[in-house]
């Protein structure tokens, strides 16, 4: 049978979440519930990617979100999804969304949580088919139960996070999270619809040969940043950057890299997203050994000031963002 298949090749995602709670004797299943909502969209929106080319959901909207960004089919179709998932989960109060300038509520003012989504990153790569991802970010509510959400919900900082992770809609479908005891990831079956454990807690490789970065760029970046992309080459590093974050991310977690979106002079502070992009990826990096900075302190710690604000980040192998970090705080002390 179908649940026999999937006891052959593994723990579900179900089986997991279930575990993973029954270690904390006091959890009362409101995250589990929240996780399962999102591993559900997931397979929605894993359905809707891997139809776009065959029913025209790619391509773009011919209209713009609150970033002024051209929103493609799909992005709006992936808000839309998570959105209507974790209002019917009835675990979240309120949402942030890429593609929203405000808070979304969700008329559950007794939900414990709340949550930041980035609903599909990379959404440019849809009309040629290179990976794309949804990133997610769990807050525990501040406001009381049963009151109305507030920004104060979503203004905690990264290490108030309960819980993180991203779905990876790539060669295969993939969701990682952490909850904060370690990384963990599932590939999706699509003949089960399950999700199966296929990476147990995942570790970052403390160093690694792939730089991932937006060469064009390279006049625009810090001399330091400069001196560090000449320096790679010479050591014989391998430049990986498929305008992804997730996708890069994610090879770069796997295999030991780095990832970097320094300010430029256009951007004085990058170009991702503090709460639903680096933050995120930031708890996923340090649960499984990395580090993220914004070349002068760890993500983690940067005091957040509204919903979309931006960061540069740099996030990987912990030995290679220490190596980044020191050659831009030369470039502070002048050192
Ligand atoms: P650029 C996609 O828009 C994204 O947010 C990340 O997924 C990706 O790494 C980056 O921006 C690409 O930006 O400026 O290099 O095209």
């Amino acid at each position: 049978s179908v649940q026999e298949l999937a006891v052959l090749i593994g723990t579900t995602l179900d089986r997991f979440i279930h575990q993973e709670q029954s270690a904390f004797p006091y959890a009362t299943g409101e995250l589990s519930h929240l996780l399962r909502d999102i591993a559900l969209a997931g397979k929605i929106i894993n359905r809707e990617v891997n139809r776009a080319g065959l029913v025209d959901l790619s391509g773009a909207m011919g209209q713009s979100n609150v970033q002024g960004e051209c929103q493609q089919k799909l992005d709006v179709i992936a808000n839309i999804r998570f959105l209507r998932a974790l209002q019917r989960g009835g675990e979240v109060c309120a949402i942030i969304s890429e593609e929203d300038e405000g808070i979304i509520y969700t008329n559950n003012d007794n939900g414990k949580y709340v949550v930041a989504i980035d609903p599909l990153d990379g959404s440019s790569n849809i009309d040629v088919n290179v990976s794309i991802g949804t990133i997610f970010s769990i807050y525990r509510r501040v406001t009381p139960i049963g009151t109305q959400a507030n920004m104060s919900d979503f203004m905690q900082g990264g290490r108030k996070q309960v819980a993180a992770g991203y779905i990876l809609y790539g060669s295969s479908t993939m969701l990682v999270y952490s909850t904060g005891s370690g990384v963990n990831a599932f590939t999706y079956e699509y003949s089960l619809g399950e999700y199966i454990l296929s990476h147990r807690n995942l570790r970052c490789p403390e160093d690694g040969g792939i730089y991932s970065i937006n060469d064009a760029y390279f006049e625009q970046y810090d001399p330091n940043i400069q001196a560090y992309l000449v320096n790679s080459r010479k050591r014989g590093l391998t430049a990986r950057y498929i305008g992804s974050l997730v996708g890069d991310f994610h090879r770069n977690s796997l295999k030991g890299g780095i990832y970097l979106y320094p300010a430029t002079e256009k951007a004085a502070c990058g170009k991702l997203r503090l709460l639903y992009e680096c933050y995120p990826l930031a708890f996923l990096a340090e649960q499984m050994g990395g580090s993220a900075s914004d070349g002068q302190q760890p993500i983690l710690d940067i005091v957040p000031q509204n919903y979309h604000q931006r960061t540069p980040f740099i996030v990987g192998s912990s030995k290679m963002v220490g190596e980044v970090v020191a050659a831009l705080k030369r470039s502070v002390t002048g050192s």
